[in-house]
């Protein structure tokens, strides 16, 4: 049955794990309660299944399957434009905002989406759309704000969303070659939003603060989509510590969550405060019913610490942009630091040997997820997806070990090659590559170090080609930061004669540590 403002989405009063995330935003019975608020103001769902249905009829020239590339900031706009893409059974392809242009370019050869819809107001939206249209997109612009007030039409392609559509092509790195497009169905959406909202109590009084970008899945599902499914308020709010404390703090927001770096960062910025901040900010963060961590490990001092200035054990949970999440200290219960918790209601998860067998309990091997969270494919690179699938297991590359009370601990990852720096994963393969083009680098290694902020930080060593000067380490950052995402490009640069090498020839990557953590 359809009923309710949109004439799309299924009745969600008997949600199933068919209903999908734009049914919920359909409930009638939600109309009139705050779904967004972002710098412009805040809007109803009301008006934003109307913006959605706007955006739905713009995106006219994109047929059902075909992805339709975002280039918008956290904000109603973005998330008018993801619900208007799935009301035309597109493909949502959320593009980083803070992306130099080959990056994006990328993104678009891989994901050749039909319509590119980018915010005149970045810098890279000019170049995009110049790109986009070379290779035969459609370009769209967002309306300037404030919006115009639209009323919702009947859907014109007439052929409503199915649970098995693809809904979601999230890019991310890899042990091999470039990022890959990790595509989800709106049914793999569901499950992931559904197990979160139950563990962590989710309901239509919650308002969470959001400050992740909208190009993971931290973001999109963990904080954005479960908000929605739960008739919550989701606060779009800045990075900067301060603003980030006096919301917290304001009595008005329930839930926050956050990559480690981030908690770090609240942390400093509490320390510097002056004493009746510090108390005010404390107090207020108190009132909040959950604050999580995850995509990177909670080193244990920072949840001490952030224990002692709040009352809040963070709830640290495990996941990863395939699965979505699949293991989470519980909402009651012990939140046991330095460990992930069991598994979630729904997820199958196990520890593994070389060979796929299940190890028993304390022994370390590779963490493997069931589930129907598990994504649908890598885009267009069946070869891939069929090597990360084991028996139906998704293989995360994570090793870890399980505990008492089937606790998981997460020991590192399979590959040094990745890199997890303030919750964005690297690959250091990717980066090597890109600076093996710059005239003045013979060779070069990338490593990740540990880290107090960052969790790791990216550290490259590199041979400098003859008859070139070494370059400083800031030339070498500024020539990255044209060709890569901010968080892909290193930190410290270190010249050095040649890299260390096994008698294969092979580059030691531990040796290459070394010299940075000297
Ligand atoms: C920015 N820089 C970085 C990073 N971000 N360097 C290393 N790692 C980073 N992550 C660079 C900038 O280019 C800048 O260089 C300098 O560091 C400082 O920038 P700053 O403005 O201070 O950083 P920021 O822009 O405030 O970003 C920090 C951040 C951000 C807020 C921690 O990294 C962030 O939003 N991280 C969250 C990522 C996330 O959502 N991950 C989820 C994916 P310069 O000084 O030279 O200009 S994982 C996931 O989705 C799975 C499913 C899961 O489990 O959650
Ligand atoms: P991504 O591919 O960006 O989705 O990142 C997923 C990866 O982040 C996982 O494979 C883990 O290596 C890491 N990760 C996520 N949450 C945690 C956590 N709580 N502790 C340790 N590592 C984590």
């Amino acid at each position: 049955m359809r009923r309710g403002i949109s004439t799309d989405f299924q009745d969600p009063k008997t949600t199933t794990t068919d209903t999908t995330l734009p049914d919920r935003v359909a409930d009638p019975s939600l109309a009139n309660h705050i779904a967004l608020v972002d710098d412009d103001g805040h809007c109803s769902y009301a008006e934003l299944l109307g913006d959605a249905m706007a955006w739905r009829d713009r995106l006219e020239p994109a047929k059902p399957g075909d992805r339709i590339a975002c280039l918008v900031p956290p904000g109603r706009t973005h998330v008018a434009i993801q619900l208007g893409i799935w009301a035309r059974r597109g493909i949502a392809v959320p593009l980083a905002v803070s992306h130099p242009l080959p990056e994006l370019e990328y993104v678009l050869d891989d994901a050749r989406p039909a319509v590119v819809v980018a915010d005149p107001t970045l810098p890279q939206a000019p170049h995009l759309e110049t790109s986009a249209r070379t290779r035969g997109a459609t370009t769209l612009t967002p309306p300037p704000s404030p919006r115009p007030t639209t009323v919702p039409t009947p859907n014109p392609t007439r052929d409503p969303l199915t649970p098995t559509d693809p809904a979601l092509l999230i890019y991310t790195s890899g042990t091999t070659g470039r990022p890959k497009g990790v595509l989800a169905t709106h049914r793999n959406l569901t499950a992931q939003i559904t197990t979160l909202t139950a563990a962590w109590a989710w309901s239509a009084s919650d308002r969470i603060l959001h400050t992740l970008p909208l190009h993971h899945i931290h973001g999109v599902v963990n904080a954005l989509a479960c908000a929605l499914w739960s008739g919550a308020t989701c606060e779009f709010g800045t990075r900067a510590p301060a603003s980030t404390w006096d919301r917290l703090a304001s009595g008005e927001i329930t839930l926050f969550m956050a990559v480690p770096t981030v908690y770090t960062r609240l942390i400093r910025a509490w320390e510097a405060a002056p004493p009746a901040t510090r108390r005010r900010w404390s107090r207020g963060a108190a009132r909040l019913r959950l604050m999580v961590s995850g995509s990177a490990a909670l080193p244990v001092d920072t949840l001490e610490r952030w224990r002692e200035i709040t009352g809040h054990t963070l709830l640290e949970r495990y996941g990863m942009t395939e699965i979505g999440m699949a293991l989470s200290n519980p909402l009651s219960g012990e939140r046991r630091p330095g460990h992930v918790g069991p598994p979630l209601p729904g997820v199958e998860a196990r520890v593994v040997d070389e060979e796929g067998r299940p190890v028993a309990r304390g022994v370390q091997g590779e963490i493997e997820v069931r589930g129907p969270q598990v994504f649908r494919e890598y885009w267009g690179r069946p070869g891939e997806t069929a090597a990360a699938l084991r028996d139906g297991w998704f293989q995360t590359g994570d090793e870890g070990c399980v505990e008492a009370g089937g606790y998981y601990r997460i020991l590192g990852r399979r590959s040094v090659d990745i890199v997890k720096t303030g919750g964005y994963k690297v690959s250091a393969l990717e980066v090597e590559e890109v600076y093996r083009a710059h005239p003045a680098v013979r060779d070069v290694a990338v490593v990740g170090v540990p880290h107090p902020e960052w969790g790791e930080q990216l550290c490259a060593a590199w041979v400098p080609a003859e008859g070139f000067e070494v370059s400083a380490g800031t030339e070498m950052r500024a020539w990255g930061k044209e060709r890569l995402a901010p968080y892909k490009v290193p930190h410290l640069f270190m010249a050095v004669p040649d890299l260390p090498r096994n008698t294969m020839g092979k580059v030691q990557k531990t040796a290459v540590h070394r010299i940075f953590r000297e």
